[in-house]
């Protein structure tokens, strides 16, 4: 949960003022507290199916940190058509893939047994639609010989660490044209 600064300070217009999970056991947590940052848990297996119920627990986490714009990683809960209202044009996604190819789930899998050459991650614009928003940026990566899901993964989540920043520091600055490396 990001909020923007009135001038910069150091080399990102942004500032983290929240880490927040569904998994109380997350490691983000403990390092974002380790680092001085807030952090929220609310674990959606309480709410015990009911997204609604779950989604006003963290919206409430939300409107106390204020941020201006929302980063999902790794964020595994779909989230329902009012949640996404409330934050549209102003929540981010990283998912593992190059979109629109392979939305949903088990992309790294799905991309060795498609034979593809190239596999790589996408941040985009959270719409209700799964994985379906306004592409942000792209990285790409090679698909090597005896790759495996866990090799592949590991090649792409380097990447991610990358293109995340940089398509978050440029949409903070209002700057929508993708960012592709
Ligand atoms: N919600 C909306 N409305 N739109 C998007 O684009 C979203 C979203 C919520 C999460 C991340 C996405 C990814 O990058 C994301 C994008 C979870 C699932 C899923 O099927 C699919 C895509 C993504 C995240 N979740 C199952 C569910 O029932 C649970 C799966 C599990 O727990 O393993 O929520 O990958």
């Amino acid at each position: 949960m990001i909020r923007l600064v009135e001038s910069m300070v150091g080399d990102h217009p942004a500032r983290c003022v929240l880490v927040a999970s569904n998994d109380p056991g997350a490691a983000g947590l403990r390092r974002a507290a380790e680092m001085g940052i807030p952090t929220a848990a609310v674990d959606h297996r309480a709410y015990k199916g009911d997204r609604a119920a779950f989604e006003a627990a963290l919206q409430a986490e939300l409107d106390k940190a204020a941020p201006d714009i929302l980063c999902l990683a790794g964020f595994m809960r779909i989230l329902t058509p009012g949640f996404v209202a409330q934050w549209e044009g102003r929540m981010l996604n990283i998912h593992p893939s190059l979109l629109p190819k392979y939305k949903g789930l088990h992309t790294h899998a799905r991309a060795l047994e498609a034979g593809d050459a190239e596999a790589g991650c996408t941040v985009h614009l959270v719409t209700a639609a799964l994985d379906d928003g306004p592409i942000l940026g792209q990285a790409r990566v090679p698909v090597l010989p005896g790759d495996t899901e866990d090799s592949l993964a590991a090649r792409v989540l380097v990447q991610e660490h990358r293109l995340y920043p940089l398509v978050l520091e440029r949409f903070a600055a209002g700057d929508l044209t993708p960012v592709l490396l």
